[in-house]
């Protein structure tokens, strides 16, 4: 029974209608060695038509191609059969499909490409999609990365999935079976590289024992067409390399660096490339040596140019806040700050990847405006599927809508069209390389995040990464009939709580820009509003009897608006043009100020908590109306994750509520709150 969890959306449940459409009769894979993924399409096409139909084909290298699936690379069908269907059409890692009834073309640009396209034809079969279809697909990206939070003793940062995967006890695990299966389901969404450990690395993941294991993990990867990559300590050179600096320019650590990447190389002879989180909440990195960050990310590419890797250096960089009394600090401002100065700085194979807000995933965040500051620079966005403060797995909480209003954010760089999507893929600048990353803590759970409804945002994830105008919607429903089938209502119903979730879940948290109000100081789960004033880390709501909110104006506050292109500093300067659900992320008002809606912010507050609450409360009913329709396992699972759910979406809201009605004095229309 924990097959269902662990199959995700690959579980090729038997189809019965199915048994009338014509499928091919056998398989042709056109590289049989083991580690390649051509090879694995062909054994994941057998798999599929036997699990969704009950057929078994065989699989060989050569036939003919009618009535067959033949899979492959365009070179390698060349060679086959001495003509190609498609010319011009395919960039890196894209696919060509052509299905004519029993005659189905499946063919790459290269092997992972092909793989894609075997994963696209099986998704269609396995949601009893039997239409011809002739098209081809390429990624928006080359980056479509994974970032997985591994720690070397088995813990997972911000992991509510169990123990790691991949580490244990310090070391690399010796049976790596799930990690296999990982692969298997990453490839299906068309997610290229994963960086297996934590950004806050430890040196020790990278010494030649630990070294060894992580060959493993990329070997197990490797049939899947998913790269490895590491994080990196910036300080590895001391705490490995027994050298006394870590100076980004000192010949020592240069020469360390170069011997690193090139043993990483002998056993990872396709390694994806290093994530960096340098100067960083504590971590070291070149600014301890007065260099710059460029001269920090441009020490790895150099190293690692000569193999063709990446540098992702994260533009998570900023200093703590002791004093909240200084109007114009704001840490929101530091991104901008510490890159824009040094762009064009960068080395062609870095990456600069930023999470997409200014702050730290949040419920609601403005784009980061460092998008619109690094011109000359290749950048990627972060997102997270891990729910660290959007309910950790425990909420159901459906993020691609909440994902899409940054990616489809305006920038109006140069005041010209300038999506956020369209920056990061490298098109609107015309860089040569972008993408993305999602930090992903799956774990050993057998539902991999720990619910089985959280799986929707990282399939999403693939999907987006490979199209970011991917409708929410319709992503959500394929992973549902391939999660649990074809029956209208359990698509209706997951449909709608899904599309119900972020909005519920911002109601019951933080309202317009104040952030989640999470506790940020341990957990970042459940609320305490409390805890985003008086302390360094400059989540600051500065709540006060009469008023609340982040004055980041240039005419009067932190000047953060600023940092955005001027079309955007206007609408962010003027509360008039402010949308509500950020009004008090850039302006600092009275409670009794009024929004768009007509109603006081603070009767937002109240009102908003209380909707928020219903919805999270009939998520149950609805869960539970579909009984009997789904396996009692999994139906069981989720309904216990719901009803948590809806009893802390209470908690939440009382919270909340009763936070602001005591610091405001001011009581709610309805009567619901306080005493007054
Ligand atoms: O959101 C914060 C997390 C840290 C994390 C950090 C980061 C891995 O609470 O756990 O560190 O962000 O993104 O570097």
């Amino acid at each position: 029974a924990a097959e269902n969890g662990l199959q995700a959306w690959l579980r090729y449940a038997p189809l019965p209608q199915g048994h009338n459409t014509l499928l091919p009769l056998s398989i042709i894979a056109l590289n049989s060695s083991t580690n390649s993924p051509v090879n694995t399409a062909g054994q994941e096409l057998q798999k599929g038509i036997h699990g969704i139909f009950g057929n078994q084909l065989s699989i060989s290298s050569t036939g003919k191609q009618a009535s067959s699936a033949v899979v492959g690379t365009l070179s390698q069908f060349q060679k086959a059969f001495g003509s190609s269907p498609v010319e011009g059409q395919l960039e890196e890692d894209g696919f060509w499909l052509n299905v004519k009834g029993s005659t189905v073309q499946i063919l790459g640009q290269n092997e992972r490409g092909a793989l894609y396209g075997a994963f696209e034809y099986l998704s269609m079969l396995a949601q009893g999609n039997f239409s011809n279809v002739e098209y081809a697909t390429n990624p928006a990206a080359p980056v479509r990365w994974i970032n997985s939070w591994d720690n070397m003793d088995g813990s997972v940062t911000r992991g509510f999935g169990g123990n790691s995967i991949f580490f244990a006890d310090g070391h690399v695990v010796s049976d790596l079976t799930r990690a296999s299966e990982y692969a298997r389901l990453l490839s299906s969404i068309r997610v290229n590289a994963v960086v297996v450990n934590d950004v806050n690395a430890n040196a020790a993941t990278i010494n030649p024992e630990n070294l060894k294991g992580v060959g493993r993990i990329a070997d197990v990867f490797r049939p899947y067409g998913i790269q490895l990559g590491l994080s990196l300590d910036f300080a590895s050179p001391m705490e490995l390399g027994n050298l006394s600096t870590y100076d980004p320019l000192d010949p020592g650590v240069i020469a360390f660096w170069d011997d690193i990447t090139k043993q990483i190389y002998d056993t990872i002879p396709d390694f994806a490339g290093y994530l960096v989180k340098a100067d960083s909440e504590g971590t070291p990195g070149p600014l301890v040596y007065n260099r710059t960050l460029a001269d920090g990310a441009n020490l790895f590419a150099k190293a690692i140019k000569p193999f063709g890797g990446l540098i992702m250096y994260r533009a998570f960089v900023y200093n703590q806040l002791p004093d909240e009394g200084d109007w114009k600090a704001d840490r929101a401002n530091a991104a901008v700050n510490f890159f824009q100065p040094l762009d064009g700085q960068f080395d062609d194979n870095v990456i600069v990847q930023i999470k997409y807000g200014p702050i730290d995933f949040q419920v609601r965040e403005p784009a980061s405006p460092l998008f619109a500051n690094l011109l000359e620079t290749n950048t990627a966005i972060e997102l997270q599927v891990a729910q660290e403060y959007l309910g950790q797995q425990c909420h159901l909480v459906y993020l691609p809508p909440l994902w899409r209003t940054i990616l489809d954010f305006d920038l109006r760089v140069q005041n010209q069209s300038s999506f956020v999507r369209n920056v990061i893929t490298g098109e609107r600048f015309k860089r040569p390389l972008g993408g993305s990353a999602a930090v992903v803590n799956v774990g050993l759970n057998d539902t991999w995040l720990g619910s089985h409804l959280a799986m929707s945002n990282l399939y999403a994830y693939g999907r987006l990464a490979w199209d970011w105008t991917s409708d929410s919607e319709e992503i959500l429903q394929d992973w549902t009939r391939l999660t649990f089938g074809l029956d209208k209502t359990v698509i209706d119903t997951i449909t709608q709580m899904s599309m119900a979730s972020w909005p519920a879940y911002e109601n019951y948290s933080g309202n317009l820009g104040e952030q989640t109000l999470n506790d940020i100081l341990y957990t970042h789960f459940g609320p305490n509003p409390q805890t985003l004033d008086n302390t360094v880390w400059g989540q600051w709501t500065r709540a006060d009897h009469t008023s609340i909110g982040m004055d980041r104006t240039v005419s009067n506050g932190t000047g953060f608006s600023g940092q955005y292109p001027p079309e955007v500093t206007a609408m962010y300067e003027n509360i008039d043009t402010t949308p509500d659900d950020l009004l008090l992320w850039f302006h600092h008002v009275n409670y009794t100020q009024k929004l768009k809606s007509g109603k006081t912010v603070i009767q937002h507050f109240y009102d908003a908590h209380y909707e928020g609450a219903e919805t999270a409360q009939k998520f149950v009913t609805m869960w539970q109306s579909l009984e009997g329709k789904i396996d009692d396992e999994r139906f069981e699972d989720v309904l216990f994750r719901q009803v948590f759910q809806a009893g802390h979406s209470i908690v939440f809201r009382d919270a909340v509520v009763n936070f602001y009605s005591n610091i405001s004095g001011i009581p709610d229309d309805a009567g619901r709150v306080g005493h007054h």
